[in-house]
C-alpha cells in the first residue's frame, strides 16, 4: 500500500486495492527516470517500440487495439442523482445503479497487473485556478502520458499532502493478466464493456475498458471538462474546450490573449500554434484544448491552460500545417496509431512527404507499395492517431504558460466548420449576445463520416461531449457569469469565425496562417478600431478591414464579399435549425437565449 502523508488518500488506495486486487501498488513520483523505465518496460513486454534515440531522443510508439482508438461517446455517462440534471446531450445512469454494475467490473480487475497512482495537478502548480487529482491505473502507458499530459508525482502529492483535496480518478483497463499468461499489445475490454463514468455531485470519476486518451488520461476530458464544467457552475467559473493564444502587435509589442472553441478535428491545435502570414504580428501558444477561466480581484476574466501536454491529432500535420505542432513531438512524445518507418522513425498521411516503403501501419501491417494505399479508405495512421507531448516544448510557447494567476482574456471566438449560411466572422453586440452564439456553434458532417444523419450537428460551445450537467443550465451559468462581472468593460469581446465557408465547392478563405488577417481584426476591434457593418446577426467587417494583401490564392475584394455575405434566406433557414435545437432544452432554455432568437426572428422579418 501507500503511505503518504494524507490518510483521506492511503485509505481510498487501500480501498480500491482491495477491490481490484493488484498485484502491487506503485505511487509514481513523476521523474523523467521513473518516465523511462516505465515505457522500457513496455517495449520490453512487446507493448510498445522505442523509436530512433538519434531522431526522436526519449519516444515510444504505441498501436492500440482496433476496438479502442477514440472516445466513446455512448459509453459515457453522466451519472447525476435526477435525469434531469445530465439533461438531453448526455447519457444518464443512476448512481446507485452505475456504482454497482462497476464494482463487480472493478472486483479483481488488476490481478496480475500494477495499480499505479498518480498524483497530479491540472495547471501549475499551487496556482490560484488550478486543482488538484489523483488517478489510479493498471496502465503504464496511461502514466508515461499523463507525465506528458500533467504535472504529476511529488511535486503535486506534496500539495495534496498540504491542503488535503484531491479529485478522485478511477481506471482500469479492465483486463486482468492471469499469472503466466504473455499480455495483449494493448489491453481493453470489448466496446460494449467500456465505462466513462463522471459523478458530477460528488466529483468522481469512474473508468474502465479503454486506454485510449480521452477515456483514459483522466486529467482531460473527464476531469478538466466534465467534472470541472460542473464544479466551476458550483463556484461562479469557467471550465471550457477551448484553446489560448496570444497576439503580438509586434510594432507596438501590445499584446491580447484570445480563447477559441470549435467542436472536435476543427484545427483548434493549428490555430493555437499557427504561425501569421502577415508581417507585425505574432502568435504564442498557452494551450490548444482547454481552457479554464476565473475573475481576478479586479474583475478580469484570467485564463490558465490546465494541461501540460498536447494530445494531437497526427495526420495532416506537416510543417506548412503546423511546423510547431511539428516541433513539439521532436522528443519525449509517446505516438498511437502512426505508422513506423523501417528506421524506426514515425509517419501518417499529410506529414508532407511519401511513405517510406516497409513502414508499419496501425495495425501491424507492413506498407510494401505505399502508392497503392487508399488514404481514406486504408490509411497508414489511423485518422485519430495522436501524438502526446510536451507543452514546453513548443517553440511557439508562451513565457506566461505557466503563470499561476492565467492571463487576461480580450476576445473570446466560437467557430465550427460551416460551408454555407455562417460568415468568415461576426461580432457579438454584447455578452448575452456572445452566449447565443456560443449556444448554436455546430458542424457539417457528411453522412458517411461518423454514421450520422447529414447535416449540421450542433455542438454548443464545442462542449456537447464535455458537459458535465444539462447544457440548458450551462448556458444559464454563461448568462450568470457575464452578469457577475463587476465591470462589463472588461469583459471579453465575443465574435463567431468560419474558416471553412464555400462557394461551388471551393474553400473561400484560405485558413491556417492566414487566419492571422482575421486575429489582427479581431485584436482592433478590442480596442475599438475598425470599421463594421450591422447584420442581422451582428457586426461583419467592412469590406477592405481584413488585409488581404499578398495572398495568391484567389482571394479578392470579390471573395471576400462572398465569405463575409449575411444572406436572410440562408439564415431563415438556420432559425428553423435553431428552433430545433433549442426545443430540446424545454424549461432549461433561458429565457435570455430565447429573446435573442426571437429578435433575430423579427429582424428577417419572420
Ligand atoms: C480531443 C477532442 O481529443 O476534442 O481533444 O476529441
Ligand atoms: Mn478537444
Amino acid at each position: 500500500m501507500i503511505n503518504t502523508k494524507n490518510a483521506k488518500l492511503n485509505a481510498w488506495v487501500k480501498m480500491w486495492a482491495d477491490i481490484m486486487q493488484p498485484e502491487k501498488v506503485v505511487l509514481c513520483d513523476g521523474s523523467d527516470a521513473e518516465f523511462t523505465r516505465l515505457m522500457d518496460e513496455c517495449v520490453a513486454n512487446g507493448l510498445a517500440k522505442k523509436l530512433n534515440e538519434k531522431k526522436r531522443p526519449n519516444s515510444y510508439y504505441f498501436q492500440s487495439d482496433p476496438s479502442d482508438v477514440a472516445r466513446v461517446e455512448n459509453r459515457t455517462f453522466i451519472c447525476s442523482k435526477k435525469k434531469e440534471d445530465a439533461g438531453p446531450t448526455n447519457n444518464w445512469m443512476d448512481p446507485v445503479e452505475m456504482k454497482h454494475i462497476m464494482i463487480s467490473k472493478y472486483n479483481g480487475c488488476m490481478k496480475g497487473r500494477t495499480m499505479y497512482v498518480i498524483p497530479f495537478s491540472m495547471g501549475p502548480l499551487g496556482g490560484a485556478i488550478s486543482q488538484l487529482g489523483v488517478e489510479i491505473t493498471d496502465s503504464a502507458y496511461v502514466v508515461g502520458s499523463m507525465k506528458i499530459m500533467t504535472r504529476m508525482g511529488k511535486c503535486a502529492l506534496e500539495l495534496i499532502e498540504k491542503t488535503g483535496n484531491f479529485i478522485p480518478c478511477v481506471h482500469s483497463v479492465g483486463k486482468p493478466l492471469p499469472a503466466g499468461l504473455k499480455d495483449a499489445k494493448w489491453p481493453c475490454a470489448p466496446i460494449d464493456d467500456k465505462y466513462i463514468v463522471q459523478f458530477p455531485e460528488e466529483h468522481e470519476i469512474w473508468t474502465f475498458g479503454s486506454g485510449y486518451g480521452g477515456n483514459a488520461l483522466l486529467g482531460k476530458k473527464c476531469f478538466a471538462l466534465r467534472i470541472a464544467s460542473k464544479m466551476a457552475q458550483e463556484e461562479g467559473w469557467l471550465a471550457e474546450h477551448m484553446l489560448i493564444l496570444k497576439l503580438t502587435k509586434t510594432a507596438t509589442k501590445e499584446t491580447k490573449y484570445v480563447c477559441a472553441a470549435f467542436p472536435s478535428a476543427c484545427g483548434k491545435t493549428n490555430l493555437a500554434m499557427l504561425i501569421p502570414t502577415i508581417p507585425g504580428w505574432e502568435v504564442k501558444t498557452v494551450g490548444d484544448d482547454i481552457s479554464w477561466m476565473k475573475y481576478d480581484k479586479n474583475g478580469q476574466l484570467r485564463a490558465i491552460n490546465p494541461e501540460a501536454g498536447f494530445f494531437g491529432v497526427a495526420p495532416y500535420t506537416s510543417e506548412k500545417t503546423n511546423k510547431n505542432a511539428l516541433d513539439s513531438c521532436c522528443a519525449n512524445t509517446i505516438f498511437t496509431n502512426v505508422g513506423l518507418t523501417p528506421d524506426g522513425d514515425v509517419w501518417w498521411e499529410g506529414i508532407g512527404y511519401d511513405c517510406p516503403v516497409g513502414t508499419i501501419d496501425w495495425k501491424g501491417n507492413v506498407v510494401a507499395d505505399p502508392a497503392s494505399r487508399d488514404k481514406d479508405e486504408n490509411p497508414v495512421a489511423h485518422k485519430n492517431s495522436r501524438f502526446a507531448a510536451p507543452a514546453e516544448q513548443c517553440p511557439a510557447i508562451d513565457p506566461e504558460w505557466e503563470n499561476p494567476e492565467g492571463v487576461p482574456v480580450s476576445a473570446i471566438l466560437f467557430g465550427g466548420r460551416r460551408p454555407s449560411t455562417v460568415p468568415l466572422i461576426h461580432e457579438a453586440d454584447d455578452w448575452n449576445h456572445g452566449v447565443f452564439m456560443g449556444s448554436i456553434v455546430g458542424s457539417e458532417v457528411t453522412a458517411a463520416a461518423i454514421g450520422l444523419k447529414a447535416g449540421v450537428r450542433r455542438d454548443p460551445f464545442a462542449m456537447l461531449p464535455f458537459c458535465g450537467y444539462n447544457m440548458g443550465d450551462y448556458f444559464q451559468h454563461w448568462i450568470n457569469v457575464g452578469a457577475a462581472a463587476k465591470d462589463k468593460t472588461k469583459l471579453p469581446k465575443i465574435f463567431f469565425v468560419n474558416w471553412f465557408r464555400k462557394d461551388n465547392g471551393k474553400f473561400l478563405w484560405p485558413g491556417y496562417g492566414d487566419n492571422s488577417r482575421v486575429l489582427a481584426y479581431i485584436f482592433d476591434r478590442c480596442d475599438g478600431k475598425g470599421e463594421t457593418v450591422d447584420t442581422v446577426i451582428g457586426k461583419v467587417p467592412a469590406a477592405g478591414q481584413i488585409n488581404i494583401a499578398g495572398l495568391t490564392d484567389g482571394t479578392n475584394e470579390e471573395s471576400m464579399e462572398k465569405v463575409l455575405a449575411v444572406n436572410p434566406e440562408d439564415w431563415k433557414a438556420e432559425v428553423a435549425l435553431i428552433e430545433e435545437h433549442y426545443a430540446k432544452f424545454g424549461k432549461h432554455l433561458p429565457k435570455e437565449l430565447r429573446e435573442r432568437l426571437d429578435s433575430l426572428k423579427k429582424k428577417l422579418g419572420m
